[in-house]
């Protein structure tokens, strides 16, 4: 049986952890593909040459063209600019707009069969172009962002009950970023619902409202500190998890950025909800019942995207 192959369009900061994650859990051999000359074959080798000390066999391979993802079986794309001082959300959207409309006709050419996890921002609209640009079924391209946010979720709730990480879980709707909406009555510690911990004098309903606060703001936390980037080491681990799941067809029940075709009352439209990832992409949408309070933040979150996509659709009327 032939090895996976993981195509890894953007070689950056995601680019380059993706490609280190992906080797170290021999997930398959690596293509890193970006426009910077030598940045992805640099990375690509100094990966390699780490493998004999790890003790794992993939190949590794940077490139400039799009006929060295032939065939891959996973592509994850991180390939834009992020956001700099003076520019505007549309000014970011229309240039990484363009491209993805490259990176999706690289993939439809080379890669038409792959599943596709997007990453770039702002991640609800860019995945939504990504699918039209490429013309892939809407069931194998996804968005990372819930699993990044409820691996936030975790992380800062195991710290405030100092308990293990594994014995939390947490649930995200929504779009990513500020209008994210964490469900606390469905997170749990050991399957009790945080509600219920709040009763029982775990932590109070104040620090939870801090701790689903920073949640939201967990990007810009680490922006503020880094100063001159974003996070890449847990974005990446996420994009990994949603891979080896389709991979091994694992079927994991993962919250991502999934195409909605009426469920939440929804079409046409990417949104952050929970989803079945196996063999066959997004095997199931799953909708569960929101209160009125969950729903009307949801809303507010679907309102956020759909202004995204609008703008979209204005600056590349083309894509669909
Ligand atoms: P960075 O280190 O800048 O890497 C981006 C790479 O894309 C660079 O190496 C560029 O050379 C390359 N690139 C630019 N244009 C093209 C092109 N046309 N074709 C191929 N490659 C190109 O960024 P990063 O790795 O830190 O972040 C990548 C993206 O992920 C950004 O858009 C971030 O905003 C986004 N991001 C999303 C999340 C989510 O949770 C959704 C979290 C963190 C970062």
């Amino acid at each position: 049986m032939a090895r996976n192959k993981i195509a890894l369009i953007g070689a950056g900061q995601i680019g380059g952890t993706l490609a280190h994650l992906a080797g170290l859990k021999e997930l398959g051999d690596i293509v890193l593909f970006d426009i910077a000359e030598g940045t992805p074959q640099g990375k690509a080798l100094d990966i390699a040459q780490s493998s004999a000390v790890e003790g794992f066999d993939a190949k590794l391979k940077g490139t400039q063209s799009y006929a060295d993802i032939e065939g891959a079986d996973v592509v994850i794309v991180t390939a834009g600019v992020p956001r700099k001082p003076g520019m505007s959300r549309d000014d970011l959207l229309e240039i990484n707009l363009k491209v993805m409309n490259q990176v999706g006709a690289g993939i439809a050419k080379y890669a038409p069969d792959a599943f596709v996890i997007c990453i770039t921002n702002p991640l609800d609209a860019m995945v939504w172009a990504l699918q039209q640009a490429s013309g892939l079924p809407s069931r194998k391209v996804v968005g990372m962002a819930g699993v990044l946010d409820s691996s936030r979720f975790r992380h800062f709730l195991a710290e405030e009950f100092d308990v293990s990480i594994e014995d939390v879980t947490a649930f995200v709707l929504g779009g990513h970023g500020d209008t994210m909406v964490p469900l606390t009555r469905y997170s749990t510690v050991a399957g009790i619902p945080l509600p219920d911990l709040v009763k029982m004098k775990w932590t109070t309903q104040e620090k939870l409202d801090q701790i689903v606060q920073r949640t939201r703001d967990g990007g810009a936390e680490i922006v503020g500190l880094l100063k001159t980037g974003s996070a890449f080491y847990a974005p990446a681990a996420s994009a990994i998890e949603m891979a080896d799941s389709y991979l091994k067809d694992k079927k994991r029940v993962l919250p991502a950025a999934a195409p909605l075709n009426g469920e939440y009352g929804l079409k046409d439209i990417y949104v952050g909800v929970p989803i079945v990832i196996g063999a066959n992409g997004v095997e199931r949408v799953i909708e569960i019942e929101l209160d009125q309070s969950e729903k009307a933040m949801f809303d507010k979150s679907v309102e956020s995207v759909k202004g995204l996509v609008e703008a979209c659709r204005r600056i590349a009327p083309d894509l669909g």
